[in-house]
C-alpha cells in the first residue's frame, strides 16, 4: 500500500455535496481515506472570480501507481461533471490534485509530484498542516508546518461552517 495526499477544491454548484461526492468516489476508485482535514472556505488564488472555493485535503491508502492514480482522478472529475477547457484557472465543480505520493519525486510534462505550487498556496497548506504538520516535503526538505509559517500567501482561508 502506498500513502498519497490529495487536495480537493470546488467553487461552483453545491460545493458541499461536490466535496462529499468526491470523497465517496475516492474511496470507491482510489483507496481507503485514512485521514481528512476540515473543510475550508478559501479565497480564489491566482485568478479573479466572485465564487469562493471550498478546499480540503485527504490522506489515502492506495495500490495504484502514480499514473494509475492520475487516470482515476481524471475519471472521477469527469464523473462528477467537470468539463476541461483550454484555460488554466477557471471556476470548477471539482478539482482533485495529487499533492504527495509517498516520498516520490516525479517531474514529467503530464505529472509533477509533489504538486509544484503546494508550498505557495495557503488553501493547500492550512488543511494539510491540520492533518500532517510533521510531514517532510521531499523536494524542499522542510516540514509542512514550516512551509505554512514561511508562506507568503496571505489570502483568506478559514474553517467552513
Ligand atoms: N485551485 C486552482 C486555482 N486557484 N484557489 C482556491 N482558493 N482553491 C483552489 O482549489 C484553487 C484556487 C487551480 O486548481
Ligand atoms: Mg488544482
Ligand atoms: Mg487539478
Amino acid at each position: 500500500m502506498k500513502i498519497v495526499i490529495l487536495g480537493i477544491g470546488t467553487n461552483t454548484g453545491n460545493r458541499g455535496s461536490n466535496l462529499k461526492e468526491a470523497v465517496v468516489r475516492i474511496e470507491e476508485y482510489i483507496g481507503r481515506v485514512v485521514k481528512s482535514s476540515s473543510v475550508y472556505e478559501t479565497e480564489p488564488w491566482g485568478f479573479q472570480t466572485s465564487d469562493e472555493f471550498l478546499n480540503m485535503v485527504v490522506k489515502v491508502e492506495t495500490k495504484l501507481t502514480p499514473s494509475g492514480l492520475l487516470g482515476r482522478i481524471l475519471m472521477i472529475e469527469s464523473l462528477l461533471g467537470r468539463i476541461r477547457g483550454e484555460k488554466q484557472y477557471v471556476s470548477r465543480l471539482i478539482d482533485i490534485d495529487i499533492l504527495l505520493y509517498e516520498n516520490l519525486i516525479i517531474d514529467e510534462e503530464s505529472l509533477k509530484i509533489p504538486h509544484p505550487l503546494l508550498h505557495e498556496r495557503k488553501f493547500v497548506l492550512v488543511p494539510l498542516c491540520e492533518i500532517e504538520p510533521e510531514l517532510i516535503h521531499p523536494v524542499l526538505n522542510k516540514s509542512i508546518a514550516y512551509l505554512l509559517k514561511s508562506c507568503k500567501d496571505h489570502s483568506k482561508v478559514k474553517k467552513h461552517g
